[in-house]
């Protein structure tokens, strides 16, 4: 049977979200959108039913799997409330704003007893980063040493400041660390550019791997994500940001999408079937879990602290519950 999904933020992520529910998705189809802008709902949920409250789309019986894209300050108490109700939730990044919040998300599905909660942390299903993983694991470059990261935006409206940068951009960076070498951070040290921007941070692994990242959210020219793994052996790094590269008037050159949407295209649609086919069938896919969402926000966390302080940053986080393997 079709998995009835509700959208919770029909802003720019939530209707890509409905945008692919409705055209991309085996097994599922959208039953309902929510926004506090009536309008806009309407406009992104294609004839599926329409609410402004979003508790009221969560305990709908018409809902039985909940994709959250509201702004971040409400992701933790939304995704409580789908627990609550015993419903699965893909929630965008960040899970919740602080890390208290994200670990009462963790304690409410521990307690719940069942894997409800999956984190919107696209990139590890993204073909490049994929393959990365894989190249890694099979040892092609031997023993992993450094991860250098770029992480930049064409430009950000001003409150888009340092610390946001670190709770909303620099947290795929953090995810996509983790799961691609299968370490756990253990240090940070943060250099800052005029007014928090560009920010460079660098991590320590508890696999003694150095994780190097630039966050640059008004870069000027594009969208632009790349990384690079550096191993005893050699080196694998993402390719080009598109299909197709273009040789006119005596220059070589590749475009930048404007934002994150087109560049990781495809990786939100393999998530959101992944997710479809682990709400159909009670398994958890590769996908970011609860707990992954509460080390990521903790980390930022820590890491806003210190912005300003010139010092290296102990990172710590509490003890991962047996829960989750
Ligand atoms: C943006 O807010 C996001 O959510 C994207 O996932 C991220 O890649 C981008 O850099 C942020 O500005």
């Amino acid at each position: 049977m079709s998995v009835a999904i509700g959208v919770i933020g029909t802003g720019v992520m939530g209707s890509e979200h409905t945008r692919i529910v409705r055209e991309e998705t085996s097994g599922a189809h959208l039953a309902a959108v929510c926004d506090a802008d009536e309008g806009r709902a309407r406009a992104a949920g294609g004839g599926s039913k329409v609410f402004t409250e979003p508790f009221a789309l969560i305990n709908s019986d018409d809902v039985q799997a909940i994709v959250i894209a509201a702004p971040d300050a409400m992701h933790g108490s939304l995704v409580l409330a789908c627990i609550e109700q015993g419903k699965p939730v893909l929630c965008e990044k960040p899970l919740a704003l602080t890390a208290a919040e994200a670990l009462q998300v963790v304690e409410a599905e521990v307690a719940k007893g069942r894997r409800l909660v999956q984190v919107g942390y696209m990139r590890r299903f993204d073909a490049p980063y994929v393959e990365m993983k894989r190249l890694c694991e099979e040892g092609e470059i031997g023993k992993p040493v450094i991860l250098h990261n770029v992480h930049r935006n064409p430009v950000v409206p001003a409150w888009f400041s340092g610390p946001m940068s670190v709770t909303n951009a620099f947290v795929h960076e953090i995810d996509m660390s983790r799961w691609l070498l299968g370490s756990e951070m253990v240090s940070a040290r943060v250099h800052s550019g005029p007014v928090g921007d560009p920010l460079m941070i660098t991590m320590q692994t508890d696999q003694e791997e150095i994780v190097s990242t630039e966050i640059f959210m008004n870069c000027g020219y594009g969208y632009h994500v790349h990384s690079q793994l550096v191993g005893r052996n050699g080196t694998i790094e993402t390719a080009l940001p598109t299909a197709t590269v273009r040789n006119v008037s005596g220059q070589h050159s590749s475009a930048y999408p404007d934002n994150w949407i087109p560049r990781f295209r495809n990786a939100y649609a393999t998530q959101m079937n992944a997710w479809v086919r682990s709400v159909r069938s009670g398994e958890p896919n590769d996908g970011a879990s609860a707990w992954d969402g509460y080390v990521t926000t903790s980390l930022a966390e820590q890491i806003v602290a210190a912005l300003d302080t010139d010092t290296t940053a102990h990172l710590t986080v509490e003890l991962r519950p047996a829960f989750y393997g």
